[in-house]
């Protein structure tokens, strides 16, 4: 059975360099995988693509380190070239995530293979007619959001008019009815949203600075996952 197969987005961090306080991303990673995160994607707009591959063999030992290799994914946001790379240096990264300007994705399933994970950020403009009408054959799950602003990734959620749209409860709620794959939902997520998210049915949820930008990210992390075990 391949990771795909068992694939777990319920608590999903979002981590590069420039969103750990200036602590290093592996010892963030670390924290949220003993908190109980289920799925990780390294993610920086400024790191090159040595440090992108270091970064992920950083992180890819600590879940080796943790016996969880064959239940936490490890992905990479947009960087194709930085997956195919870290593999052929040996490093277990087990997909990528990308955007709707980013490499398709039915690239990403031809170079990557049939065991990798391949996630798709959904557009924003008519989000609920493409959702229901997209071709989900290539990929494993969309992101979605947002569910508020958010200073991490300003231009999220901005219609082609430059209005920022973001998504109620009762959006997602439809949204993981509707949608043929599973759907992970983020945006300025913090612990105060996680019991009202975890009711919509969704299959989990994305954060960024809820636990990256913690005091402490354990502390951060386990009060997240233990918000979304509880109201399920
Ligand atoms: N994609 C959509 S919103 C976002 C990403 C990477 C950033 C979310 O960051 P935060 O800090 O959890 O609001
Ligand atoms: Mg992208």
């Amino acid at each position: 059975m391949s990771i795909r197969d068992k694939l777990d987005i319920s608590a999903y961090l979002v981590v590069g360099p420039e969103n750990t306080n200036g602590r290093p991303v592996k010892e963030i990673v670390e924290a949220a995988l003993s908190a109980g995160f289920t799925c990780f994607q390294m993610r920086s707009k400024t790191a090159s693509a040595r440090e992108m591959i270091s970064l992920c063999g950083d992180a890819a030992e600590v879940i080796a380190e943790a016996g969880k290799s064959d239940d936490v994914a490890l992905l990479v946001d947009d960087r194709l070239d930085v997956v195919l790379a870290a593999r052929e240096g040996g490093i277990k990264v087990d997909g990528i995530h990308v955007g709707q300007s980013d490499i398709p994705v039915d690239v990403c399933r031809k170079y990557l293979g049939e065991d990798s994970i391949v996630g798709l950020s959904a557009r924003t403009d008519e989000l609920f007619d493409y959702v229901e009408h997209a071709d989900t054959a290539p990929i494993d799950y969309f992101g979605a959001g947002p569910l508020h602003e958010t200073a991490t990734k300003p231009d999220c959620g901005r219609d082609r008019n430059g209005n920022t749209i973001t998504r109620s409860l009762d959006d997602v709620r439809k949204l993981s009815h509707i949608s043929p794959v599973p759907v992970v939902v983020g945006g300025g997520v913090k612990a105060k949203d996680i019991p009202g998210l975890a009711k919509t049915g969704t299959a989990g949820f994305f954060v960024v600075s809820a636990v990256a930008g913690a005091d402490d990210p354990y502390a951060a992390a386990a009060e997240l996952v233990d918000l979304w075990n509880k109201s399920k």
